[in-house]
């Protein structure tokens, strides 16, 4: 693609309004500025045919500098013109075949004696275009200066600590090198308008420095010219066209494309512009890195026409490609260090979310949701409900946000001028002038945002900006560039640092992630859900078969207790109640295990292939009734345990354990574990040698299910530590980790039977809630206790105390 089309293709397309349309302010920026049929007078232009190199048109000026009316040389061989040896030069650029301008010295008589000139060639409109100009006085630029001004260049360049002091350091070698009376640096910001971030200047004029240019004062016609044409010069501001002869392309009856021409006569608007700034002579050459143009430097002279060698203009292009190139590389650089830290966030917030972790939860925490795109807050919303963390509108605030949301195009919102769109969220500029924001759900009414708050900001502009032109006396659009460049100062309200691509980037990943958990964990809802269905329905016959038979051991109990009553009755109405219950419970738990094991019994033989081939997705299945096999049993075998304590059926054998040396030899039942999932192990020394009154098989496993349980909520990287004191005439033993933490609406409920408490989803293996419950009935039937405190985001602690032996 050329860096023409290119160019067409980011800012649409390019349309000009035809060469007599008269230029107002609804048509400036299609002023067709690449055809204006005419030259600057400094220079001579000859359009050949090729090869012959007959000339087919040429500028006016031809008559001053090789002495022959531009009418009479048409039709004419080039050699005739400007000499055979010259031509021969021209000819053999050509033959070289670069398409582009290629610029050499030759000197020859023509017409009007033996001179040097400078020629350029490049090829347009199916001719090869031919500018010469009269070659000036050297200005001394040996390899050996030009040497040693690269190297003050690089210099310079290389000790800049800034964009500025990088601009100002170009900035000065060019005023060095061609002596303008000004040089400056403009840089483009998103919005086309422009910036001077670097100057160097003779005394006694005004600086420029750090001054705001509207976009339409380089219109966009003339900013695709720039990737044409590196380099433009106009010698004199108060020169007089010399016009083509003929006036059209005779081969197409059109405008010739002037574009690529370094003679091209300039837009008289703009040369209005500069005689209003006071400008009298002018060179600005492109910025351009990787084909996209971020800015010009510019020469300007005030006292006077000034021309510059073409030995000079192509060592300022050597400066500004240097400056190009320095700037390129370094926003390159940050842009990549500052990629890396967004990355490392993400990477962190994904695996929480991997782990069932919900989205609320990373509102806090070591890195948190703002912490993503460095977002001054955050705020997770679920229907009517806002949860929010840092600099944030309030909840309300939110919610109104949220409703207008859905009105503009799906998917992520990005805007760093949020009140501009949402003129309602005005009233909170000062913590949302920035919005990043996604949807949930298709139903637009869960949502995440990221807020960013006003970044305050003074933009110094040369002239209104709002009035680029002065319009005439009768109040007509007649355009007239702005004669005023006075200092006009915008106050810039309601906007905040703009999101960085990374940011956006990252956004849009954690998108992916979140809208991915929700559809997998939907299909395993229903998938588990499918299977319950049908697992029911089995068990279902199997129940009625149980009931029958429960009905008939109470049956038989009654006949027993009535034999037995009057050594039952010493125990009381309340345990027997609670030992029949338990004994009922004992009795199905044990019941439906031998049923639930010839489940997955079958389940393993289908698996295995032993009834005939099977498919995948009957494998699939097989899988998941295997799962829900095990889950069931899980289930059943905790609550006959749970069942045993509460009524007092599980034997104790109390003895005094000494607390020490039990923490020690748990290093090798849970080490595994922890190194597989790099979490760090350590049992703190202590000073005193506790002995407790327990059941030391119980207390390990009280013990065990704590550390393993502490295991699954820490991420890989925490730590889990176990440590012991004495207290009174009881022993602590804590266990300790750097996990998730548990809400503190949740801490009552964790040690209830059957709750599962901080995670979306229990897997169907991850056993049913009953460990902590259980582990507290058996240190209460010790004479112990087990509690828990906890912070979201720090981790949690378990104590478990029990009495001294
Ligand atoms: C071109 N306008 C330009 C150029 C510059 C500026 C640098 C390029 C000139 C060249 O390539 O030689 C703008 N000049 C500036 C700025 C400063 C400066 C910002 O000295 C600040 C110090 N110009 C207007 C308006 C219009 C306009 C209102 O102000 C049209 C509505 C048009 N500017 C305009 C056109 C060109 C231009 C058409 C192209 C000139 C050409 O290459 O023919």
């Amino acid at each position: 693609m050329s860096k023409l089309e290119q160019f067409a293709s980011e800012h649409g397309t390019l349309e000009f309004v035809s060469p007599d349309t008269a230029i107002d302010l609804t048509n400036c920026d299609r002023e067709p500025i690449h055809t204006p049929g005419s030259i600057q007078p400094h220079g001579v232009l000859l359009v050949l045919h090729e090869p012959t190199l007959t000339i087919a048109m040429a500028s006016a000026s031809v008559r001053a500098i090789f002495g022959i009316d531009a009418a009479a040389a048409i039709g004419l061989p080039l050699d005739s013109v400007i000499g055979p040896s010259a031509a021969e030069v021209v000819g053999a650029l050509l033959l070289a075949g670069v398409d582009h301008r290629t610029d050499v010295i030759t000197s020859d008589g023509g017409g009007a004696g033996t001179r040097r000139y400078d020629v350029s060639v490049h090829r347009s409109d199916g001719f090869a275009l031919l500018e010469i100009e009269p070659e000036l006085q050297d200005e001394g630029h040996s390899p050996h200066r030009i040497n040693a001004a690269m190297r003050a260049t690089v210099d310079r360049l290389e000790q800049a600590e800034s964009l500025v002091e990088l601009a100002e350091g170009v900035a000065a070698q060019m005023r060095v090198i061609t002596g303008f009376d000004r040089v400056w640096v403009y840089r483009f910001h998103p919005d086309w308008h422009g910036e001077i971030i670097g100057e160097s200047k003779r005394e006694g004029i005004e600086s420029w420095l750090g001054m705001h240019y509207p976009a339409s004062d380089i219109p966009v016609q003339a900013r695709a010219l720039f990737l044409r044409n590196w380099l433009r010069v106009i010698p004199d501001v108060r020169y007089e066209a010399s016009p083509l002869e003929p006036t059209l392309n005779p081969l197409t009856g059109e405008p010739l494309d002037l574009g690529g021409a370094i003679l091209r006569s300039v837009s008289p608007i703009h040369v209005e512009y500069l005689t209003n700034l006071g400008v009298t002579a002018s060179l600005v050459i492109s910025l351009i890195h990787r084909g996209k143009l971020w800015g010009l430097i510019s020469g300007h002279h005030y006292s006077g026409p000034k021309r510059v060698t073409y030995g000079t203009r192509v060592l300022c292009e050597l400066l500004a490609q240097s400056l190009s190139l320095q700037i390129g590389v370094s926003y390159r650089l940050a842009d990549r260090d500052y990629s890396l830290v967004v990355r490392e966030r993400l990477s962190h917030l994904t695996d929480l979310l991997g782990k069932g972790v919900e989205l609320e939860f990373t509102l806090r925490g070591v890195v948190t949701l703002a912490d993503l795109v460095s977002a001054d807050g955050a705020a997770v919303v679920r229907g009517n409900e806002v949860a929010s963390a840092g600099r944030t509108p309030t909840d309300t605030q939110i919610l109104e946000l949220v409703a207008w949301l859905p009105t503009r195009p799906s998917g992520v919102t990005v805007t760093s001028a949020l009140s501009q769109e949402f003129p309602p969220s005005g009233g909170y500029e000062d913590v949302a002038s920035g919005l990043l924001a996604f949807p949930l759900n298709v139903s637009h009414t869960d949502w995440v945002l990221w807020f960013r708050g006003e970044r305050h900001q003074t933009v110094r502009w040369a002239g209104d900006p709002r009035k680029p032109v002065t319009l005439d006396a009768t109040g007509t659009a007649r355009l007239s560039p702005r004669g005023s460049f006075e200092l006009w100062e915008q106050e810039v309200r309601g906007t905040s640092i703009p999101w960085q691509p990374a940011e956006r980037d990252a956004v849009h990943e954690l998108r992916r992630t979140v809208l991915d958990q929700t559809i997998r964990q939907a299909e395993f809802v229903a998938a588990r859900n499918a299977e319950l269905l049908l697992m029911n329905a089995q068990l279902e016959e199997t129940a009625v078969e149980l009931e029958l038979q429960a009905e008939e051991l109470l049956e038989q109990r009654v006949l027993r207790e009535q034999l037995l009553a009057s050594e039952r009755q010493a125990r009381g109405d309340a345990e027997s109640a609670n030992r029949a219950k338990a004994d009922f419970l004992a009795v199905m738990s044990h019941e439906l295990r031998t049923p639930l094991n010839a489940i997955g019994g079958y389940a393993q033989l289908i698996a295995l292939g032993m009834r005939g081939d099977t498919t995948v997705a009957q494998r699939t299945d097989l899988e998941r009734i295997q799962v829900n096999q095990r889950h069931l049993l899980g289930l059943i075998t905790s609550i006959l345990n749970f069942t045993k304590i509460g009524a007092g059926a599980i034997p104790l054998m109390m003895a005094g354990v000494p607390v020490a040396a039990l923490l020690a030899g748990l290093h090798a039942l849970v080490g595994p574990q922890m190194q597989a999932k790099s979490v760090q192990f350590r049992i703190l020394r202590s000073t005193g040698a506790p002995i407790v009154r327990a059941d030391e098989e119980k207390l390990r496993q009280i013990l065990v299910n704590l550390i393993t349980n502490a295991l699954k909520f820490t991420d890989t990287g925490g730590s889990v530590e176990l440590s012991h004191r004495t207290i009174g005439t009881r022993a602590e033993i804590a266990v300790r980790d750097t996990g998730l933490g548990i809400p503190a609406a949740n801490i009552d409920l964790i040690f209830e039977p059957f709750v599962q408490v901080g995670r979306t989803l229990s897997s169907a293996s991850d056993g049913i809630g009953l460990g902590l419950a259980i582990s507290r009935e058996l240190a209460r039937a010790m004479n112990g206790d087990l509690t828990v405190s906890s912070a979201i985001g720090k981790g949690s602690t378990f104590v478990v105390s029990l009495p001294l032996a």
